[in-house]
């Protein structure tokens, strides 16, 4: 039977972590939450950050937009906010209405204030190995592995999901810890065949159940990225928990797994924002 990996707990010691790095800065750092809409899984997650804030030390400065807003007034909210100086770094929380558009929010946030590590100019930092913030969902996944001592080094990686928010860059992670990764997607041909051989599988998809214990290896270490409601409405993620877990090694469960510590990275890098801004 697998363990089970506490993303809660983790995410708890990481957040100490930031409180005391925050505990000793001149000024407290801040953090600029932009919330489009009435999206109610965005709300809970928002306030899961708020939350998060006030338990590190940080300053959040809430920005709850009605679902009609313009482009114009977002845009001109990003600009007021990327020449604040209380403000070390600015989330703009996903997805956005329709009519708004996500590229445009995410090339208009100065990259020194993208704790979301969603701008071209981070990603390419990312990706040549020389990074300034680390994308938090897939830096939450590897602090997870390094707390259970789970080795990447040399290890067969399977990603399922190729976002640009998730799959992309935990691919690249992986790559960088020295994992040898395929990432996977809608098109990929004899998935399970491939799955099969990963020690290390990361879901991504947002498919509920769509990971199956005929698809992992025994003893793989199975990290389920996804946030889904099943026919019940109960939070779920992509992996079929019960019959996956008696084959795994490892395994996070959903909910108190991967989402506790996105937001925890997301903590941990609106303090190296604040430390850059204070340096
Ligand atoms: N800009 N948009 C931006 N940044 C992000 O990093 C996100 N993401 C994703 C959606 N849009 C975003 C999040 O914050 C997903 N996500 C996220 C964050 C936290 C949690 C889930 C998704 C989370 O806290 N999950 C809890 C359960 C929450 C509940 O009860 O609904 C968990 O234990 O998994």
């Amino acid at each position: 039977m697998a363990i089970q990996i506490d993303g809660k707990a983790l995410a708890a010691k990481v957040k100490d972590r930031v409180r005391s790095g925050a505990s000793t800065l001149q000024r407290q750092p801040g953090l600029a939450v932009i919330l489009v809409g009435e999206n109610p899984a965005s709300k809970v997650y928002v306030a899961g950050k708020e939350k998060d804030c006030a338990e590190c030390g940080i300053r959040s400065f809430p920005h709850k937009l009605p679902a009609e807003t313009t482009q114009e007034e977002l845009m001109a909210l990003i600009q007021t906010l990327n020449n604040d100086p209380l403000v070390d770094g600015i989330l703009c929380q996903l997805p956005l209405p329709e009519h708004l558009s996500e590229d445009a929010v995410i090339n208009a946030i100065r990259p020194d204030k993208d704790v979301d590590c969603f701008h071209p100019f981070n990603v390419g930092r990312l990706v040549i190995g020389a990074p300034v913030f680390l994308p938090c969902t897939p830096a939450g996944v590897m602090e997870m592995l390094k707390e259970y001592q789970i080795s990447v080094r040399g290890k067969r990686c399977v990603v399922l999901g190729r976002s640009n928010i998730v799959g992309k860059p935990m691919a690249m992670l992986l790559t960088q810890a020295d994992g040898t990764v395929t990432a996977c997607h809608s098109r990929t041909e004899q998935l399970s065949a491939i799955t099969r051989e990963a020690d290390i599988l990361v879901s991504a998809i947002g498919k509920t159940d769509f990971v199956t214990a005929d698809m992992v290896k025994e003893g793989a270490v199975v990290i389920d990225v996804a946030m889904n409601r099943n026919a019940s409405g109960k939070l779920c993620g992509d992996v079929d928990f019960a019959s996956v877990a008696p084959k795994a090694a490892y395994i996070t469960p959903v909910p108190g797994g991967v989402g506790p510590m996105t937001r925890a990275m997301l903590m941990q890098n609106i303090l190296t924002a604040a430390q850059m801004h204070q340096a």
